[in-house]
């Protein structure tokens, strides 16, 4: 998606724009309006990209041709710019609203409302995005340390993992909410909570022949349980082994834990370039992100990213989530954006963008002399340009998914109500957009066998991006999260250092 051309948008200062005598906007009057008003209006630098449809349209009017035109007449009013009642910058993008959103994040995280009864399994969920969220923007989330390892330790089975709730079956999801949680407040009495043992045999009991994870005991096998387990497996530093009763266990002692993980993942990359949950099913963004991320915790990503995936083919899909005029990402082929996908969709290219900018992304040597079972696809070069369009995506989150009303917090898109989840999720894209990831070299002579045997320990370093038109105020950049752990950096380090200090599970 490229910006075109700059349209110079020129709005009443709001003292005058009560006046009858106001001309209409967007038509030739508006030349005029020095005469009507004695000032020049500021004019906004909002490229035409983002005030108007989209130019080409396939006349075949269907359901979802419709609900995509509702999407852009409801998101329109949002980007241009025009409303009195917002205060804008220069580019017609409005601030982020960081204490109301902060305000909102502590309500919802204080008392569930009463509605949410149902949704019990989801605690695990409410703390992680709720505590996410804040720490993004800034907040200081330590004040909860107690609360949040009282409800860990509730939720935790004897069987290993944790449920949803007490007395609830360990699933992956909850489990890794509650590790990001535990590593969100930090300290070595929240550490302690996990039960390492138990979460490593109970992870064994998961882990199938074919490589991938069950989610929960029984349950069903997709890439969630791949990128959950290995979060897990990797932040706790749970050793590889398997135990006997595990499904994947080989007598000759050739599978562990990780066996056969790569090569789940290139099963779920579709004809369409984008990746499912299991094999054979539908691209949808959520598991690109899993995807990507897990791969990204086998091996140095420049080696495994590009060894498992067709980084071409996805990338074209990944790009094709972005939509003008609205600026955000949809989760899949012909469906409409939403701001949680910000961070599904837009999270996964700060990963492609380091991997290919790393010299063995663009070497391509190593990722070449894999197994067998890899296979070899065109080289995407270095990514001079970000991949993706930042300043649309940044649009849509400032201007599209923040509830301007008393309530704060992040949502979907215009007309829907704000929650925990789209405020982490919105936050987490608004991250990936503001800053740029690099990582260091992978070790070459480590070599490809590295690969799919142990979990590679990267450094990635950030900056803010500086590149490109910047539409936001410097005050509205929000604190940058790991490209794969999306918690804070420092978050990752304290808890992956006080587990490798550990000697087995004492
Ligand atoms: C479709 O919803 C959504 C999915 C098929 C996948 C949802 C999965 C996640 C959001 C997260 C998985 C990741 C982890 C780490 C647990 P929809 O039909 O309501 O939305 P759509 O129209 O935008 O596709
Ligand atoms: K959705
Ligand atoms: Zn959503």
């Amino acid at each position: 998606m490229s910006s075109g051309s700059q349209q110079q948008h020129r709005r009443p200062s709001p003292s005058t724009s009560a006046s009858p005598q106001q001309p209409s906007q967007n038509t030739t009057e508006e030349v005029d309006d020095e005469l009507f008003f004695g000032a020049r209006a500021p004019v906004l630098m909002i490229p035409d990209l983002f005030t108007h449809p989209p130019p080409v349209r396939d006349p075949l009017v269907t359901g979802t041709s419709q609900a995509q035109d509702g999407t852009v007449e409801a998101c329109l009013p949002f980007l241009d710019g025009e409303d009195d009642a917002v205060a804008y910058n220069e580019h017609g993008v409005p601030g982020l609203d960081r204490e109301r959103h902060i305000r909102f994040l502590h309500q919802s995280l204080g008392r569930l409302p009463g509605r949410f009864v149902a949704a019990d399994a989801s605690r695990p969920w409410f703390l992680y995005w709720c505590l996410s969220a804040m720490a993004m923007l800034g907040e200081d989330v330590t004040s909860y340390r107690e609360a949040v390892i009282q409800t860990a330790r509730s939720m935790q089975n004897e069987e290993g993992g944790f449920g949803g709730g007490g007395r609830q079956l360990s699933h992956m999801a909850t489990s890794y909410a509650i590790v990001l949680s535990l590593a969100l407040v930090g300290g070595e009495e929240a550490y302690e909570v996990v039960d390492r043992k138990a979460m490593w045999k109970w992870l064994c009991s998961l882990k199938q022949p074919d490589g991938g994870f069950q989610v929960c005991l029984g349950g069903e096998e997709d890439i969630r349980g791949a990128y959950c387990g290995a979060v897990i497996i990797s932040l706790l530093r749970l050793p590889l082994d398997l135990t006997p009763e595990s499904p994947a266990y080989k007598e000759d002692g050739s599978a562990n834990l990780l066996t056969g993980v790569a090569d789940y993942v290139r099963r779920c990359q579709t004809f369409e370039g984008g990746i499912s949950g299991q094999p054979n099913a539908e691209a949808h963004g959520a598991y690109a992100f899993c995807a990507l991320g897990c791969l990204a915790l086998l091996d140095h990503p420049s080696r495994s990213i590009q060894s498992y995936l067709d980084v071409p083919r996805l990338v074209a899909w990944l790009s094709s989530r972005q939509y003008a005029p609205e600026g955000g990402f949809s989760g899949r082929t012909n469906k409409l954006v939403d701001g949680c996908y910000s961070h599904w969709v837009g999270g996964c290219f700060p990963l492609i963008e380091a991997c290919l900018n790393s010299s063995g992304g663009n070497g391509g040597d190593a990722a070449d002399a894999t197994t067998t079972t890899t296979k070899t696809t065109t080289r995407l070069p270095p990514a001079e340009d970000s991949l993706f369009s930042r300043e649309g995506l940044i649009r849509y989150i400032l201007c599209c998914c923040q509830d301007q009303t008393k309530r704060g917090g992040l949502r979907d898109k215009p007309g829907k109500m704000s929650d925990a989840y789209h405020s982490c999720y919105v936050l987490s894209g608004l991250s990936s957009a503001q800053h740029q990831w690099e990582l260091d070299e992978p070790d070459e002579t480590e070599g490809p066998a590295a690969s799919v045997l142990g979990l590679a320990d990267p450094v990635w370093a950030v900056l803010p991006y500086l590149d490109g038109p910047q539409v936001f105020d410097n005050g509205d950049r929000v604190r940058p999260i790991h490209p794969v752990y999306a918690i804070p950096q420092q978050q990752v380090r304290a808890v992956k250092e006080y587990f490798s200090g550990k000697k087995g599970f004492c």
